[in-house]
């Protein structure tokens, strides 16, 4: 059984929002488009506290993008966005929600970040996607969303791990490029880890 995971697809990584992924609005037709050819979709939602010990704000002297040790893992520092219950958390306005059968919060725990939509930075917790993916019989995924370069690469490396077949649909992601070409790597390394890489065209056809 094949599941669409949409990464974080919130107002916050849009055009305008907090942490504004270049030209990031552009998943939103893509990730509409494929929900019509999955029977399972599930999609992960940041959702950080005020004062997430990811936000550059709750490091007086560092900057945005600066790269800090927090708790021994290196973090980069974020502008603060996707706090709970904001509008900047929000799902994109145009993401069509009706397919979405469950959604999964991450970053909730203030002194860590989390980019994969399956366990934390330091996978201490888990978000409980991988054990509802399975008993819903999915072994295969797609994944399409936000960003390349941070939660929908980190998302894929673990689902690949996890053991799921696990494709990018490219189109349906844009990347941060805090370092220009970082989008690109990512593609590299998800390739390199047994992750498929896919393009909406080649999945829907005819609409
Ligand atoms: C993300 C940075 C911080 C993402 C989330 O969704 O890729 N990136 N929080
Ligand atoms: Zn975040």
């Amino acid at each position: 059984m094949k599941a669409l995971i949409l990464v974080d697809i919130q107002n916050d990584f849009l055009p305008g929002g907090a942490l504004a992924v270049p030209d990031g609005d552009a998943v939103v037709p893509v990730a509409n488009r494929l929900q019509s050819h999955f029977e399972r979709i599930v999609a992960t939602q940041d959702w950080h506290p005020a004062g997430h010990e990811s936000f550059a704000s709750s490091h007086p002297g560092h900057e945005m993008g600066a790269v800090i040790d927090l708790h021994g893992l290196s973090q980069v520092l974020w502008p603060d966005h996707c706090i709970q219950e904001t509008p900047g958390a929000e799902f994109a306005a145009d993401l069509v929600m009706s397919g979405v059968e469950k959604v999964f919060h991450k970053g909730t725990d203030p002194t860590i970040d989390s980019y994969s939509g399956f366990f934390d930075n330091a996978e201490r917790r888990s978000t409980g996607m991988a054990d509802y993916l399975r008993q819903k019989d999915v072994d295969e995924v797609y994944v399409s969303g936000l960003a390349t370069d941070y939660c929908v690469k980190a998302t894929a490396l673990d689902a690949a791990r996890l053991g799921f077949k696990t494709w990018v649909v490219i189109d349906g992601c844009r990347a941060v490029d805090l370092q220009p070409g970082d989008g690109e790597k990512s593609v590299q390394e998800m390739r390199d880890h047994g992750v498929l890489i896919v393009e909406s065209n080649a999945l829907v056809t005819g609409d």
